[in-house]
Formats: structure tokens, sequence, C-alpha cells
């Protein structure tokens, strides 16, 4: 279902100059045990960030993921960037959330950052529709103008691939402002918020239990603490308790 998202995602990234970094062969890309699922892992070097992960999960009719993170480098205030894309095939059910995620939640912050994403959510109200959140709270490491909805093949064929473009076009836009402002918020801080952002994600994230359902727990410890939060500060006892895993 996302195969040309995902394919628009890793262009736009080297056409920025991303290079895409060495991974573990069983990080790169996995076989599960259960059905037929793969995942595949980039992770890219790309100039004005530290860190950009790309992950596609095809795990046929039953799922189908795109995920993505981009950390900017800590001399750059700007939120992080989030995609969350499911396509639950036979059900035919769209999960699909795209964010600029905010280091801090005040107007300031939204003032410089938010121009692009507040057009951005005014131009598709059918991907912003008012879902509540179960597992993540909606005031930390979300913004109010968030594209999240849970929607069908309506949403997934025709509103979120323009709505990708044009999320990707205004992320890119708001990195090259970047370059001409100060930030606000000291490049300590913004290491700080970074890395709390992946301790609270990795708290979070309803993924875990889904992962060792397909890879095993072995696997998946490994992967969710190395490749997708490497920075989160959470012991492995704790996780086993946020993660649900049994
Ligand atoms: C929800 N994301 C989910 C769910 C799953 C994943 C299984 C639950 C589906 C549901 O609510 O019906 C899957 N999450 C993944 C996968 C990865 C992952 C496969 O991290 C890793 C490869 N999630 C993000 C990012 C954002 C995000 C970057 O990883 C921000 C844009 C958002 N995912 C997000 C939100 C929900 C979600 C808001 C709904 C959760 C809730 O209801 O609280």
């Amino acid at each position: 279902m996302f195969e040309s998202l995902l394919l628009e995602l890793n262009t736009s990234i080297e056409m920025r100059g991303g290079e895409s970094s060495e991974l573990p062969n069983d990080i790169r890309s996995f076989r599960g045990k259960r059905g037929n699922c793969l995942i595949t892992n980039w992770l890219w070097q790309v100039p004005g960030f530290r860190r950009w992960r790309v992950t596609n999960l095809n795990a046929g009719d039953n799922l189908q993921v795109l995920n993505s993170v981009a950390y900017p480098d800590y001399d750059n205030d700007q939120p992080i960037m989030g995609i969350d894309l499911l396509w639950f095939g036979t059900k035919k059910k769209l999960v699909a959330v795209l964010d600029f995620q905010p280091l801090v939640q005040n107007k300031e912050y939204f003032g410089r950052h938010y121009d692009g994403l507040i057009s951005l959510n005014s131009k598709f109200p059918e991907l912003c529709k008012n879902t509540s959140m179960h597992s993540f709270d909606p005031k930390q490491y979300f913004s109010p103008w968030l594209l999240f909805c849970r929607g069908g093949i309506e949403e997934a064929r025709f509103s979120l691939p323009r709505a990708f473009n044009e999320f990707l076009k205004c992320y890119w836009d708001l990195h090259n402002q970047m370059t001409n402002r100060a930030p606000k918020l000291s490049p300590e801080e913004v290491r700080r918020l970074q890395m709390d952002y992946d301790t609270y994600s990795y708290q979070r994230d309803p993924a875990h239990g889904l992962f060792a359902s397909y890879f095993g727990k072995s696997w998946t410890n490994k992967f969710v603490r190395s490749f997708l939060f490497p920075d989160s500060q959470v012991d492995e006892l704790n996780f086993y308790k946020s993660s649900k895993l049994k």
C-alpha cells in the first residue's frame, strides 16, 4: 500500500544529500517467524539531521507499515518529524499519523514552527478527524495540528499520497528557513528533549507487542532498543512492563 510513499520519502532524503548508513544485517531486513512478514529499515545520515530512520513492515494483507522519524541536529530546535502509516488490508483500515512533533508545547514555539503544518491541516480535513489517542498523550510530543485519521481505502488512496507529498515539502521548507533563523532552545535543551522523546516513545509506543508477535521477544527487544529509540533512558524491567510483552 505504501510502496510509492516509501520511494518518495527515501528519494527525497537522497536528493537532500542523505547517505544510508550500514546496519547490522538482521536490522537492515528481517523476516518474521509468523506468517509472511518482512521488516526493512534504513538509517540515513542527512545534512542538518543527526538521525533519520525509516521502517517498512510488510505483513501482506494483515498489515503494511511505513514509519519514519527525523531528528534535527542539536543546534536546530525545529520539531522532530514523525510519520506512522498503517494499512490493515483485510479490514481495509488505515491509521495515518503525520506530525511535526514539538519539543516543547508553548505559543512562542508553535508560532515559530507551525505556519506550514497549520495550513496543511486545514487543507486535508479528511485526514484530521477528531480521533482520540489511547496509548500516547496528545499534549506530549504531538502538535495540535497533526494529521491523524483512522480511515479507509478512500483516504489511503486519494488524500494520503497528496498530503504526504506536501507534508514532506513543508518539513523541508521549515528546515531551510531554520538555516537563516536562530533557535531559541539551546543545543543542550534540544539534546535533552530529543532524548526524552525517545524515552517517552519507548514507553508508550503501541507497536512493541505487535513486533514481538511477528519477530519474537529477543529480536524485538534489540530492535526497539538499538534502532527505534536508542536514546531512551529506560531499564529492561520497565520495558517489559510498559510494552505489555509477556
Ligand atoms: C498507533 N502505531 C500505532 C499502532 C501501531 C503502530 C501498531 C496502533 C494502531 C491503532 O491504534 O490502531 C505501529 N509504531 C508502529 C510501528 C512503529 C511504531 C510499526 O513506532 C515502528 C516501526 N507513532 C510513531 C510516530 C508517530 C506515531 C513517529 O512511531 C507520530 C507521527 C503516532 N501511532 C501514532 C499515534 C497512534 C499510533 C498517534 C495512535 C495511538 C493512540 O491511540 O494513542
